[in-house]
């Protein structure tokens, strides 16, 4: 039987299980990054695990999410970061030098290999051919020292591309399309493998802009074929020894098939706030906008401005908004500069910001209260933008910038017919910010630098036999990591700080809870389905467990999150709807068995006591593996105890 381009690829990396859906499977990671805001967790795992030396053939460090530096904090960050890299083994990118899925495409992702990344949208480079996974910030380190990534098998997804986009349909609206259809749950446990006619017709940059977002489906990943449009963009990047054809095999077996005719088509959006709340732009049409952005790792890159820049050439944007292009990359920044198109954006009314994440996590350009924001991200969770009630709006960047010229929503289509489709052009090559990637033997230190608030990581106690606490948090579906621990500039900096940081735990859904959890002797979360969706950050599970939360009980996991559960040592149970519906907030809950001795003996169903009244299953599905780090008070002890007894061999399981 044929094999998908997915399983080529994990089979050659495959050093543990069988590529069978659902089992839990240990790959061989060869390129590892990070960022600033989960890195420095990385780095510090990565020391007190003993390790001393980068054994992947690539490590990248990015310093991307706050660039401003708006607390001495930040800056200690990077610079600890930059020392961490220097010491350990690894690429340094300069704060400023761009996001890091915008830099990591530009100068090291590679077909056929294999990428783990402490952030969500690590599967960016799936454009490329590249197998890329986000993950907690400790497997990364994990990886790093040389260990295999410890994945369930996903379902390997065909997305068969028909046609071609028309005019003004662009590569977002066929990740807005995937979206519309199958919302922000519809990816947990799968890979989506695009194939199809329609493939050729796309970039490697819309390509990825496809595969950056398939991590707002839930997705483990989403991969292209890698073929002629691959070895173009390579050899733009100055990079063609690194094209390898790939592709799937004419007979590969897929577990589902979607099809989208990509000419079928037209302007999308997403509303506030979901990402799935995807209608065509026609029906939004004539909102007004206050403020509109380009930028992010979704639709931040050079042919992403490009577009925008064309359309608002010789124009002025309406005196009601205001719109800011923050580049992805430095290098976009600085293509743009030298060609002019800067000058052009900014005659027209638009304002430039240094390559950063930035205002996608509410870092600067908050929108006013009660205003539209129309942004070309791909994540407009309720209060992310830094405003509790904002009302952002997820599109391409054409639509934004024909938002930008009415100062309403509208479709560029009816857009006056002097403004032409601008379509989508690649430079010949892309050239500029060379300087601000510093290579591991031009490293400017070699040892780690820690300001006062970089902490040490705690650790948790071996899992109790006995769990039982009050329900301290009753929340409903779809929860984000942006819920549980903020990723806004006045809490980003205490990353670095768990028992600083773990006092905004939650604080967006209760704010009394850090301190009810601290006062109560342990207790238990309580959620809906997807528990944990969006970001990658471990914090999320690091906080709760620093507060005392002994586990979740939720109808669903988000899969990084339901990791990072068990890599902090949480007990993850399924509950279903009537279980969920019938906890309340401040209900006693008692897991009845031994749970230590269950846990570890594969015991899948676990009987929950409420008010020592009425009793409900609990279901913890979990791989052996998963079990003894829960067991053992999570991952960092663990795999320290495993290298004990290997005689400090840098291996995971
Ligand atoms: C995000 O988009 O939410 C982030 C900020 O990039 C996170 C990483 C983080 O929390 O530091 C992600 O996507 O993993
Ligand atoms: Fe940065 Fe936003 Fe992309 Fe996350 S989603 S990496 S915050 S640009």
């Amino acid at each position: 039987m044929g094999q998908t381009l997915t399983e080529k690829i994990l089979d050659d990396h495959l050093v543990e299980g069988e590529l069978e859906p659902g089992e839990e499977i240990g790959i061989e990671i060869d390129q590892v990054l990070t960022q600033d805001t989960t890195g420095t967790l990385v780095w510090l795992q990565f020391e007190a695990l003993g390790l001393d030396e980068v054994q992947t053939e690539l490590a990248a460090q990015y310093c991307d999410h706050q660039t401003y530096q708006f607390d001495f904090k930040n800056t200690d960050d990077h610079r600890f970061l930059r020392s961490a890299a220097g010491t350990f083994g690894a690429y340094f990118s300069r704060p400023g030098n761009g996001i890091c899925h915008n830099v990591h495409r530009e100068n090291f992702a590679a077909p056929g290999k294999t990428l783990l990344g402490s952030d969500s949208h690590t599967p960016t480079p799936g454009g490329l051919g590249q197998l890329a996974i986000g993950s907690g910030g400790l497997d990364v380190a994990v990886a790093m020292g040389g260990g295999a990534y410890y994945v369930e098998m996903p379902e390997v997804v065909n997305v068969r591309l028909e046609g071609e986009l028309p005019d003004w349909a662009t590569a977002k609206d066929v990740i807005l399309e995937m979206l519309r259809r199958l919302s922000v749950k519809g990816g947990v446990g799968k890979i989506f493998e695009y194939t199809g006619p329609g493939v050729e017709s796309l970039t490697a940059p819309e390509r990825m802009t496809i595969t950056n977002m398939g991590t707002e489906l839930g997705a483990t990943s989403s991969i292209f074929p890698s073929d002629e449009q691959t070895e173009d963009y390579l050899e733009r990047v100055g990079r063609e020894d690194a094209y390898e054809p790939l592709q799937p095999d004419d007979d590969a077996e897929y577990a589902d098939e979607i099809t989208i005719d990509l000419s079928d088509l037209e302007p999308l959006i997403a509303q506030p706030s979901m990402p799935d709340k995807v209608v065509p732009v026609r029906e939004a049409a004539g909102e007004d906008v206050e403020q509109v952005m380009i930028g992010s790792c979704t639709n931040g890159g050079y042919e992403d401005i490009l577009p925008a820049a064309k359309m608002l050439e010789d124009q002025t944007i309406d005196l009601s908004t205001e719109m800011i292009v923050a580049p992805g990359s430095k290098k976009a920044s600085e293509m743009l500069a030298r060609e002019g198109w800067t000058a052009e954006l900014m005659a027209a009314g638009v304002n430039f910001s240094e390559a950063t994440c930035g205002a996608c996590i509410g870092i600067g350009h908050v929108p006013g209260s009660d205003s539209v924001s129309l942004r070309t991200f791909n994540r407009n969770f309720e209060g992310r933008s830094g405003i509790e009630d904002d009302n952002v709006y997820l599109c391409s960047p054409e639509v934004a910038a024909a938002a930008a010229l009415e100062g309403e929503i509208v479709d560029p289509r009816d857009l006056d017919d002097d403004i032409e489709a601008p379509g989508l052009e690649l430079p010949d090559t892309y050239a500029g910010a060379e300087e601000d990637i510093i290579e591991p033997d031009e490293a400017v230190d070699d040892e780690l630098i820690k300001g006062p608030n970089i902490g040490d990581v705690p650790l948790k106690d071996p899992l109790d036999s006995h769990l039982e606490g009050e329900a301290l948090l009753k929340m409903e579906d779809n929860i984000t990591t942006d819920h549980i621990i903020p990723a806004t500039q006045d809490i980003l900096m205490y990353r670095s700080n768990i028992p600083k940081l773990s006092e905004f735990t939650l604080s967006r859904v209760d704010d009394t809870f850090a301190q009810r959890s601290l006062d109560s002797d342990g207790g238990f979360l309580v959620a809906g389905e997807n528990y944990g969706q969006g970001s990658s950050r471990e914090h999320a599970a690091l906080c709760p467990m620093y507060l005392g939360i002994e586990g979740v009980l939720a109808q669903s996991f988000a899969r990084i999150h339901r990791a990072n559960l068990f890599n902090f040592g949480l007990l993850p149970l399924e509950i279903d709807e009537d279980t969920y519906e019938q906890i309340d907030q401040g209900d006693d809950i008692e897991i009845v068995d031994d749970v230590e001795e269950a846990v570890r003996s594969g015991q899948e169903e676990f009987t929950i006591r409420v008010n020592d009244d009425w009793e409900a299953t609990g279901i913890l599905d979990a791989s052996a593996r998963e079990r003894e780090i829960l067991a053992d008070g999570g991952k960092l002890t663990h795999v320290k105890q495993q290298y004990e007894e290997e005689g400090g061999a840098p291996a995971d399981d």
